[in-house]
């Protein structure tokens, strides 16, 4: 069977994993979905002339080859990773960028090393608040503007991985090879891929991606007044049956897939009659920290009709995930209940 993505821009290439493909534990290595503000690398990358430097607020900057990333303690973590814009399409009133519907998500096995270990021969200075990451993709447009974002001190040290492998291979062209940045349980734009530098600095990186953009902010607000995108938030998605699909009266099995970013998912309800009444999801298959829950609900359905079938998840903490999403600017974090209702048919 070919899989397609649905393309939503070529040039650079963004494009988001069918639903169908999202229900699977692992998303597979060729429908991860792809996020990209520059240009993905199109010359072959040569291993032994990659390097990796790290410098700034360090006391002593390195230039690391691949092999002696290949050569430290290893970790193989799972990780789901959502762009910060996932969603943004189905907000009630329209939002600047990529129109993801669902599919603007994925979950992954990832191989690679701790970015503490790397830091941690550096050795960070007093001063040490931010780290930056810059990949040697190029930028694409007149202003030439590299994506280059930092993430604070305590993340990169606490749980970010540089990834080399994905589901059980070298990290394909698309998704960072050879290595990228992997803040788990927090926003794509937390993860460079195709890294080449990472700069401890004193304070957040000044730049159009740290303060134009992924930031949630209003209309007549400034983009810098707006927080900066970090942690995944909580939602839950139905990943069967397919938006609008008329289905047969009798059994019908509801599938879908719920995430919390550095959090835990404890519970997801459904509800077949637009939220009047819910009833409870069976988890399945694997239960691993910063990666998604798979969950059935097993519908028996007698009367013929139009239904809306909602989920709605509730993290660890009991904190339940919001019915509304909340409109910004940029169309971020929208993990509203209502607008991941779906309708069906029983004919
Ligand atoms: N170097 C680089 N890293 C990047 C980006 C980019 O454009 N360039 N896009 C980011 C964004 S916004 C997201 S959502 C993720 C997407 O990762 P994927 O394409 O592997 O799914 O990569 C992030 N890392
Ligand atoms: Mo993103």
């Amino acid at each position: 069977m070919k899989k397609k993505m649905r393309v939503m821009t070529e040039k650079p290439l963004n494009a988001e994993t069918p639903v169908e493909h999202l229900r699977p534990w692992v998303t597979d290595n060729d429908v991860f979905f792809d996020r990209n503000q520059g240009q993905i690398p199109e010359e072959p990358i040569d291993l032994s002339a990659w390097k990796l430097v790290v410098d700034g607020e360090v006391e002593t900057p390195l230039t690391i080859g691949f092999d002696e990333i290949y050569r430290m303690p290893k970790a193989i973590v799972s990780n789901t990773l959502e762009c910060s814009g996932n969603s943004r399409s189905l907000l009630p009133e329209k939002s600047r960028g990529n129109p993801w519907t669902v599919g603007g998500v994925g979950n992954a096995v990832w191989g690679g090393v701790w970015l503490r270990d790397v830091l941690n021969r550096a050795r960070l200075t007093e001063g040490a608040r931010h780290v930056a990451f810059e990949g040697f993709d190029k930028s694409l447009g007149s202003a030439q503007i590299r994506f280059i974002r930092s993430i604070p001190v305590r993340k990169a040290m606490e749980s970010t991985l540089l990834a080399y492998e994905m589901n059980g291979e070298f990290l394909p062209v698309k998704h960072g090879y050879p290595l990228r940045a992997l803040a788990l349980g927090w926003t794509g734009a937390n993860c460079a891929k195709w890294l080449s530098r990472i700069t401890v600095l004193e304070k957040p990186y000044e730049g159009f991606f740290m303060d134009k953009v992924y930031r949630v902010f209003q209309k007549g607000q400034a983009s810098e007044a707006g927080e900066v995108v970090a942690e995944i938030r909580l939602k839950s998605i139905i990943t069967q049956p397919r938006v609008n699909e008329t289905l047969q009266p009798g059994t019908v099995t509801v599938l879908g897939a719920a995430y919390a970013g550095e959090g835990d998912v404890a519970a997801v309800e459904v509800s077949v009659d637009g939220g009047g009444s819910w009833a409870p999801a069976n988890f399945l298959g694997p239960h691993e920290p910063f990666a998604w829950r798979q969950w059935q609900y097993i519908w028996e359905v007698t009367e013929k009709g139009d239904y809306t079938i909602m989920a709605r998840a509730t993290d660890a903490d009991g904190n339940p995930q919001p019915m509304r999403g909340q409109w910004n600017v940029l169309g971020y974090g929208n993990n509203g209940v209502h607008e991941h209702a779906i309708a069906v048919t029983i004919a």
